[in-house]
């Protein structure tokens, strides 16, 4: 298929295109390919239902997914740092099913995305959404894992922020046409597989003269960017690990497999994780101990 031109903002067909835009985008729900059941057009809570509220300071309602990740790898991080503080109940949040619609869930975040977490230690209960917002949020509050010197600090956010902008294209532009969408678009495939490409290099390059995303200290740019872009170098996303020829770009593999071996970043994986091997899965977390005793194979021996 041809590229499609785009004149002052008005799409012009080629001769191959099948589509041709209306004049006014109405919804379809039947549009097919995964996620549609989840797809809306307009934002606001489906359904009414309370949020469950543990006994810990910190509640996070969430799902092991690379956004996920992100904050249970940064709570297991300042737990193992002795930030009591830290302490956390995380609730399995079925995105699937739609729980990111219910009332409760869009009271703690308008925008219906996990993760999302809920302060209880402050005067009143305060909640934080977008993954980037909560790794400085915990950062800030526990004077740990983002530097304190104003130029390193710099260095530090530029990265988060940096993967906040990134991944985007990542997951919803090529992860989404090269696995999800249901017909394989060149057009599509091409464009994202190229960005994809370039960031990597963008890591790999930075990577080829750091230990870690800002020099010799593991901050919270690693713990962004490493489930997205840690995980793809490792062939754990997307089944694109041939496709991008990821094993090419050396620093970033060295850098993620040195992050894959942190007990902290093991266990974060495995909170609220409801796919995969069932001894990795802990779908809630209330304690320490239910890395021993609560994962999905003790569960289901017991009936
Ligand atoms: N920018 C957001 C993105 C969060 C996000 O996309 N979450 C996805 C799962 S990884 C989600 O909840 N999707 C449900 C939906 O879109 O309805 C963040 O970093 O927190």
């Amino acid at each position: 298929m041809k590229p499609r031109i785009y004149e002052s903002g008005t799409p012009v067909m080629n001769e191959n295109s099948s589509y041709t835009p209306p004049k006014i985008w109405t919804w379809e729900a039947k549009n097919g390919g995964e996620f549609a059941n989840i797809n809306r057009p307009v934002a606001g809570a489906t359904h009414e239902k309370a949020l469950p509220v543990g006994e810990h300071p910190l509640q996070l309602y969430s799902l092991a997914t690379p956004n996920g990740v992100k904050v249970t790898a940064m709570l297991e991080e300042l737990l193992a740092l002795g930030f009591d503080g830290a302490e956390y109940d995380a609730y399995y949040i079925d995105i699937g099913e739609g729980d990111q619609f219910g009332s409760g869930f869009v009271d703690i975040n308008p925008n219906s995305k996990i993760p999302a977490l809920v302060d209880h230690s402050m005067p009143e209960p305060t909640r934080v959404f977008e993954s980037g917002a909560i790794l400085l949020y915990l950062a800030e509050k526990f004077g740990a894992l983002v530097p304190s010197d104003p130029m390193a600090r710099a260095e530090c956010l530029s990265w988060l922020f940096w993967q906040m902008g990134s991944a985007p294209y990542l997951g919803g532009g090529f992860g989404h046409f090269y696995s999800y969408a249901p017909e394989k678009i060149e057009y599509c495939i091409d464009r994202y597989a190229m960005e994809a490409k370039r960031q990597l290099d963008v890591l790999d390059r930075h990577l080829a003269d750091n230990r870690y995303m800002c020099g010799d200290e593991y901050t919270i740019a690693d713990i962004a960017i490493w489930p997205w872009y840690g995980a793809l170098v490792l062939g754990r996303v997307y089944d694109a690990g041939e496709f991008l020829d990821v094993a090419s770009y050396t620093n970033a593999v060295r850098w993620a497999n040195e992050i894959a071996e942190r007990d902290t970043v093991k266990r974060g994986r495995m909170v609220n994780r409801g796919s995969g091997d069932p001894a990795e899965q802990l779908r809630e977390r209330h304690d320490a101990s239910d890395f021993e005793t609560k994962t999905q194979d003790k569960i289901d021996q017991q009936g």
